[in-house]
């Protein structure tokens, strides 16, 4: 049973006389998808008539299991995405930034997998601010986070850095590897079991697909020297792949994201901020704003040094930035009035 060996978990029997089968799609282009089902490999498109005229419809992603009508000698037909146990998506932008006319829209990146692999590379790419990001979108998704550091043979103190990883990114495992000296690809191997699937996030040039052909033993994926100027990738990876590794393990490959806005992630905030979390709601003031009042529970706690002031920022950044992208129009009318009621205190002193 192929589509089982991709991963797929559910009751196949529910299907048996539908004239459907279950597919898992592998790769995404721009209006065709790749895809494995019993019956083998193949090429697949949207049937129009299936999601077009359906407001529910759910467009599939590279990781998602879907209803296909098998063709033997073309394309198949996908007639409906089976629901997902997690998926991972970000916030694309349009629009004119200065006039206040942005549109958002989510962008699917991949769905479907078990686990989400942070990648930063210890050269250059470090940073605990976007590694807070990429951390609350994951564990928003469903799925369960692991922070891969690569490129540990370029710095002499790779376990500083994993340190410093873990005081952020609370029950995260986190480990430094290098693909060049292959330090530390002991210690991922074991998750790569049989059924599970992955999802590799970072920016270009962090080592993605480096990792997929060290994993796989062969080069399965491009991959290409980084600038030299500014450290940077230069976006090889471009569409999204899913590759199943020799050991049965599969992964999904992205490309390097430019930029990574917040969707709705409450409950993502909740588990990246649990140290920030435990003091709100119990300031002496039920509408404190945590700047200047007294008996703030923040306040207090960053003064006692129980509480690091930049996790408090970061926090309440990436906080804003969700309620923006949730609802903009009256996070800006919220914005303009907090900004009109200053402006009439400061005429009336
Ligand atoms: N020194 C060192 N270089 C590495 C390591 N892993 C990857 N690289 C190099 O980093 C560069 C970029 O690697 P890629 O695997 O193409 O990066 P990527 O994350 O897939 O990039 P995009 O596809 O553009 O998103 C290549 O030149 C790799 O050889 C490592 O462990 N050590
Ligand atoms: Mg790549």
């Amino acid at each position: 049973m192929r589509i089982k060996e991709y991963g797929f978990k559910g009751d196949l029997s529910k299907y048996e006389n539908s004239g459907k089968e279950v597919a898992r799609i592998i790769a995404t282009y721009r209006d065709k998808y790749e895809i494995v089902c019993n019956r083998g490999f193949g090429l697949a498109s949207i049937k129009r008539g299936c999601f077009y005229d359906n407001p529910n419809s759910v467009y599939p992603t590279t990781g998602d299991f879907v209803l296909i009508e098998w063709n033997e000698t073309g394309d198949s037909m996908i007639t409906e995405t089976l629901k997902r146990t997690s998926s991972f998506s970000r916030v694309a932008t349009s629009g004119d930034k200065n006039r206040e006319i942005h549109k958002q829209h989510e962008q699917l990146v991949a769905a479907n997998f078990d686990y989400i692999f942070i990648m930063q590379s210890l050269n250059n790419n470090f940073n605990l601010r976007r590694l807070e990001r990429y951390l609350t979108l994951s564990w928003e998704s469903g799925a369960i986070p692991v922070v891969i550091l690569t490129k540990s043979d370029l710095v002499e103190n790779a376990t500083e850095y994993v340190r410093e990883v873990e005081k952020i990114a609370i029950g995260v495992d986190v480990y430094a590897i290098s693909c060049k000296t292959r330090e530390g690809l002991e210690d991922i191997e074991k998750y790569f079991q049989k059924g599970n699937t992955f999802v590799f996030l970072g920016s270009s040039g962090v080592g993605k697909s480096t990792l997929v052909n060290t994993l796989y033993g062969k080069d399965v994926m491009k991959t290409s020297e980084i600038r030299e100027e500014d450290s940077r990738g230069r976006h090889t990876t471009t569409s999204r792949n899913l590759i199943m590794l020799p050991n049965g393990g599969m992964i999904i490959d992205t490309p390097g994201m430019r930029e990574l806005g917040m969707w709705d992630v409450s409950q993502g905030l909740d588990k990246t901020f649990g140290d920030v979390e435990q003091y709100l709601g119990k300031c002496k003031f039920t509408n404190c704003t945590h700047t200047n009042e007294p008996g703030c529970r923040i306040l207090e706690a960053i003064e006692a040094g129980e509480l690091s002031e930049e996790r408090f920022r970061s926090y309440i950044k990436l906080q804003n930035e969700a309620k923006y992208n949730n609802d903009s129009e009256s996070y800006l009318k919220e914005k303009r009035e907090k900004f009109k009621k200053i402006a009439k205190y400061n005429r009336g002193k």
